[in-house]
């Protein structure tokens, strides 16, 4: 059932008692990627699957391109179950090269628009990938052979590595095919519970981490997304984030806009101004953002241009969205407002639209599937109650049960009976929503007293003069650690200092040990390719 090259490159796959289950109850299906698009050129026809910039694609055009993608890589001697890198911005073609590889059976990895050579070139060793696809947004990307110049991996295939500049049409940057294919000619012989691509963990620390995931896992993932979103075909989605991440792919994502019949706007960049008049352009009424592309929107001087009336739900997930920017999202886009906890791994979480702003604002929701089991634990692993807080454990239908050919890292990751440690502290409401107070390692030990940085963020915020705030520990010769406070101001003209901070938060009447020992002003923080306050950097 397994392909013997996943299995000796380290592949965990699920254990059969629950993959019987799974299958028993429907979750996984029978289909791939590829026969999921076929299904949908059959259905949606000549609607419109995704539009950006002047170029538009059916549903009936993206499945006829893709074929003649597949049939080229097929021809340049890419094999069914290569594994190939593919780096793209958000731009429509990499539609085209996804399930172009899909429909020959070969296999991506997701790599993110930002990552360079030194990521590129650990990504392929560990997947032994044989090539690269790279998609440019300009002639002044470095292409796909720049980048893999600067380094050697053995089998990483000379012979393929492409660049699509996708400024020119689309036709003049496909290869031009002289003969017809059709689906038949690409014989891919892959089935749903294979390996389909490569995620990679985003992580704030350290590389990339390759995730295995299989296309009936995935599909049942993005059914499940479609369901709590209540997508449709009259749904029309903007994609701002970088579509290569698993949170504007599959929760809903791009693919859940695809599944329901909708059409995908790309935004190559997440300008306020451009995404506002895509918005208004095109009456789109879904969009996923990470925390700190909400906040650039709301502090957005052209906010008032616009008409966002269209705008209906906006998605946020990526990282803890503190309950003030949560109402904000609401009061100010009038939106219902969907919180989104979700991880590359599997694990995803959603507020219902139907629930109370109470739950919306302050959870981030419940799992999306009933077969998801998500534990509590202490330091030491025991199952905690509801409402105590402790670190994150899942498994289920559509969480990987191990990292790809990383032995050594899934020992500590995962537990024996299966579950993974999301490295996330949290806890589960008496209604089973839960709540992510932050990461393992974000917490702050200030002579033994332990501080969660979301908590004193949400107090500094509700200081008139301060945008945006982010709260880290430090190390200290005598505390251990030590809180800094590090502080976007709203104006140049702050006149913000350690000594009134702490006055403003000693009048809030909150624990002396958890007032910052030491702020920094800043005009903007670093963050991670998908737009996540990059913690470590900030230190
Ligand atoms: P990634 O490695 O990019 O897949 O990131 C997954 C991690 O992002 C999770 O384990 C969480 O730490 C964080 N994350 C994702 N969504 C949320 C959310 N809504 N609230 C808090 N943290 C989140
Ligand atoms: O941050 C994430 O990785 C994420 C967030 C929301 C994710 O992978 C997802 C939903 O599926």
């Amino acid at each position: 059932m397994f392909l013997e090259q996943d299995i000796q490159q380290g592949y965990v796959p699920f254990p059969e008692s629950r993959a019987r289950q799974y299958r028993e109850q429907g979750c996984w299906q029978s289909q791939t990627h590829f026969q999921m698009l076929a299904d949908l050129a059959l259905r949606y026809t000549d609607r419109i699957a995704a539009i950006q910039d002047d170029k538009q694609l059916s549903y009936q055009q993206l499945y006829r391109l893709a074929i003649h993608y597949g049939s080229y890589l097929k021809q340049k001697g890419v094999r069914e179950t290569d594994f190939v890198l593919l780096q793209s911005p958000n731009v429509i073609e990499v539609f085209i090269v996804i399930f172009g590889l899909y429909a020959i059976g070969a296999r991506p990895v997701f790599c993110l628009h930002g990552h360079g050579s030194y990521e590129i070139e650990n990504i392929a060793r560990q997947s032994r990938a044989v090539g690269m696809i790279k998609l440019c947004a300009s002639d002044n990307e470095p292409t796909a052979s720049e980048i893999c110049d600067a380094f050697s991996v053995p089998n990483f295939n000379l012979w393929f590595r492409d660049t699509l500049i996708s400024q020119h049409s689309l036709e003049a940057s496909l290869p031009q095919l002289k003969q017809v294919v059709s689906e038949s000619d690409l014989q891919a012989q892959s089935t749903a519970e294979d390996i389909a691509f490569l995620q990679l963990s985003g992580g704030t620390t350290g590389l990339p981490k390759l995730i295995p995931r299989t296309h009936a896992d995935y599909i049942y993932s993005i059914k499940k997304s479609v369901e709590v979103t209540g997508l449709n075909p009259e749904t029309k989605q903007l994609v701002v984030l970088p579509v290569m991440h698993n949170f504007c792919m599959s929760s809903p994502g791009f693919l859940g806009v695809f599944y329901a019949g909708g059409t995908v706007i790309l935004s190559r960049v997440l300008h306020p101004r451009i995404c506002f008049e895509l918005i208004e352009k095109y009456k789109i009424q879904q969009v996923s953002l990470v925390p700190a592309i909400a906040t650039l929107w709301l502090n957005s001087e052209s906010l008032t241009d616009y008409d966002l009336s269209s705008l209906a739900v906006v998605q946020v997930g990526g990282a803890k969205l503190l309950p003030s920017l949560a109402e904000q999202i609401i009061k100010i886009f009038n939106v219902k407002l969907q919180q989104v906890y979700g991880m590359a791994e599997g694990l995803v979480n959603f507020t219902h639209l139907d629930d109370t702003d109470q739950i919306t604002i302050q959870t981030q929701g419940k799992k999306l599937s009933h077969l998801d089991e998500i534990r509590i634990t202490d330091h030491d692993g025991q199952a905690l109650p509801n409402n105590a807080i402790g670190h994150i454990q899942t498994r289920g239908p559509y969480t990987i049960n191990g990292y790809y050919n990383l032995a050594e890292i899934n020992r500590r990751s995962f537990t024996e009976d299966g579950f993974y440690k999301t490295g996330d502290i949290g806890y589960l409401d008496d209604e089973l929503n839960i709540v992510v107070t932050g990461r393992e390692k974000e917490q702050i030990n200030r002579s033994g007293e332990k501080i969660t940085p979301s908590e004193v963020e949400e107090f500094i915020l509700q200081h008139p003069r301060i945008k945006d705030v982010c709260v880290i520990g430090v190390r200290d010769e005598s505390l251990g650690e030590r809180i800094k406070a590090i502080i976007i101001p709203k104006t140049e003209h702050h006149e913000i200092n350690l000594k009134n901070i702490r006055h403003f938060l000693m009048s809030k009447n909150i624990s002396h040990f958890k007032i910052p020992d030491e702020i920094e002003i800043v005009a903007d923080f670093k963050y991670t390719h998908v737009g996540k306050v990059n913690r470590k950097e900030l230190g």
